[in-house]
Formats: structure tokens, C-alpha cells, sequence
């Protein structure tokens, strides 16, 4: 499968070489793209190098200025969608995503004939390492909390990693999405699962930043807790809009476990 890894980066410096690195090692031949916000600790000079060195599988992407996780995909998937790749990868740049699950994500939109795999740190109990208690607690929590009032049948409705087909980006109305913290991933999520494309977990380890330090804000944290009653809200002109009555997922749609 022609695959992209969609890289956003802010202030990722020790960590964003030795990453692609190892995305370009993994046996799947994905093509890298980093999405840097203008940096100040020098990102997006390392990924300029980066892209030099590649033989052309690792690219970038320069923003004047941060403005956030959302917004970046936003980019990176129109600029991937644009070259014709088939399947948009999202993971961050800090190794708490794993680069040797890349294979399985892409063995189970293949295999599983997937739209959307998300790497699930909630499907076998909770699968996180190195994070303190109140980071497990609150991303826990806020799942739990995103389930009931979206009614999404994916465990970790927040996750990061994960892989799109085209055809679901190509769906979705990606100009209409307005989160741009975790609630991205929760946002984008809703609209597949709404479209009825068959999304599918799979078990990840999550792990602890490498380097650097976490962009956590209050912003983020407030965007999470209002924006899954406002999806609620707009679920059926959602529906409405692309042709499905409102009501409970349709049969083949998403909640199908790998
Ligand atoms: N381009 C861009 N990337 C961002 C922005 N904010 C965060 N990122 C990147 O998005 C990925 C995930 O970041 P966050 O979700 O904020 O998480 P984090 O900073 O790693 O914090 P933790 O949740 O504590 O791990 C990382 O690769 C960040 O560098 C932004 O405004 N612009
Ligand atoms: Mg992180």
C-alpha cells in the first residue's frame, strides 16, 4: 500500500531524526512527511536535512507558525491527498508511538480491508508506559467520557496513531473540521464513523515522550470536554449532509476489533 506517515512536529528537535529513521526502517516503505510549525529549536532545519539525505521518501512541510495538532494534519493530509497516496498515516513525533506497529497498522487495513485503524491503548485493559498516574487517569477518563456522549464504539476515541484510506479523507469535508487538540482525533472519528466506514482497533503500547516536552494546554483540555457534546449536537445535519438517517452506526460501520 502507498503509504505516507503524517510527522507533526513543535519543538521535536531530539527526537524527529532518529524517528524517521526508524519509520524509514520498518518494512512497510511508507514515505515520511514532517509538518513543522516554524519550530524555534530548529525542527524544521533538521527535517530540510532529512529530506536531502532521503532519496525522496521523506518530506516537509513549513508553517509560518504554531497553530496547532489539528491544523497540521489538516495540511499534511491535503498535501499527501494531492500526491495520490493511498493511506494517511498520523503518528507523533516524540516515539510514544511505537514506529514497529507501523506494519500492523498497515496489515490490518489490508487484511481487515479497514477505512480507519486506530492503535488502541485501551483495548486490553490499559496499555500505557511511563506515564503518571494522572495522565493515565485523564485520558482514561476522557474516553470514557467522549463514549457516552458521541456514542463512538472505538476504545481510544483520542489516539494519535492511526491510519486513514483516502477514500475516507476524500469523504469526510476535512475544510469543516474545527478541533485542533485531541479532540481532532475525536472529531475525525465521529465523521468515519458516521460515514460508515469500517474502522477497526488495534492494541498499542503507549509510551512516555523520549525527549522534549508535552504541549499539553488548558486550551486543549477545555476543547476536549466541550466539543464531544457539540459533535453530538451536529449529529444529525452531519447524517443529514451525507445521505444517513440518524440513529444508531450503521451495521458494517466502524466498532469492528483487530
Ligand atoms: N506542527 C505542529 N505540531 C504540533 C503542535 N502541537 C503539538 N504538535 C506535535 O504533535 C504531536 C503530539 O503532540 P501533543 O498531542 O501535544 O502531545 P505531546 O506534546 O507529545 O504531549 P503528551 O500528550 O504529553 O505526549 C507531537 O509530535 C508534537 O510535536 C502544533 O501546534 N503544530
Ligand atoms: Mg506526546
Amino acid at each position: 500500500m502507498n503509504a505516507i506517515v503524517v510527522i507533526p512536529t513543535y519543538n521535536e528537535a531530539d527526537n524527529i531524526e532518529s524517528l524517521v529513521r526508524a519509520v524509514i526502517g520498518q518494512p512497510v516503505g511508507a514515505h515520511v512527511l514532517i509538518v513543522d510549525d516554524n519550530s524555534p529549536d530548529g525542527t524544521g532545519a533538521i527535517a530540510n536535512r532529512l529530506v536531502q539525505e532521503s532519496d525522496g521518501r521523506v518530506h516537509a512541510l513549513h508553517r509560518p507558525s504554531k497553530s496547532g495538532l489539528g491544523r497540521a494534519y489538516l495540511a499534511g493530509f491535503a498535501w499527501a491527498l494531492e500526491r495520490g497516496y493511498e493511506a494517511m498515516i498520523e503518528m507523533d513525533a516524540d516515539f510514544s508511538h511505537d514506529p514497529a506497529y507501523l506494519p500492523t497498522l498497515v496489515e490490518a487495513a489490508d487484511g481487515a480491508d479497514a477505512d480507519v485503524v486506530v492503535g488502541s491503548r485501551y483495548l486490553n485493559g490499559i496499555s500505557v508506559r511511563e506515564w503518571p498516574l494522572r495522565r493515565i487517569l485523564l485520558s482514561y477518563f476522557a474516553n470514557y467520557y467522549v463514549r457516552a456522549i458521541t456514542r463512538l464504539i472505538v476504545n481510544d476515541t483520542t489516539s494519535g496513531f492511526r491510519l486513514y484510506r483516502r477514500r475516507v479523507l476524500e469523504a469526510i469535508d476535512l475544510g469543516s473540521i474545527r478541533s485542533n487538540g485531541y479532540s481532532f482525533q475525536v472529531e475525525m472519528t465521529f465523521r468515519a464513523q458516521i460515514a460508515g466506514f469500517r474502522i477497526v482497533e488495534v492494541p498499542i503500547i503507549f509510551v512516555e515522550r523520549r525527549a522534549g516536552h508535552s504541549k499539553m494546554s488548558k486550551r486543549v483540555i477545555w476543547e476536549s470536554v466541550w466539543m464531544p457534546l457539540k459533535l453530538r449536537a451536529r449529529e444529525r445535519a452531519l447524517r443529514h449532509r451525507i445521505g444517513r438517517p440518524c440513529g444508531p452506526p450503521a451495521p458494517n460501520s466502524g466498532g469492528v476489533r483487530g
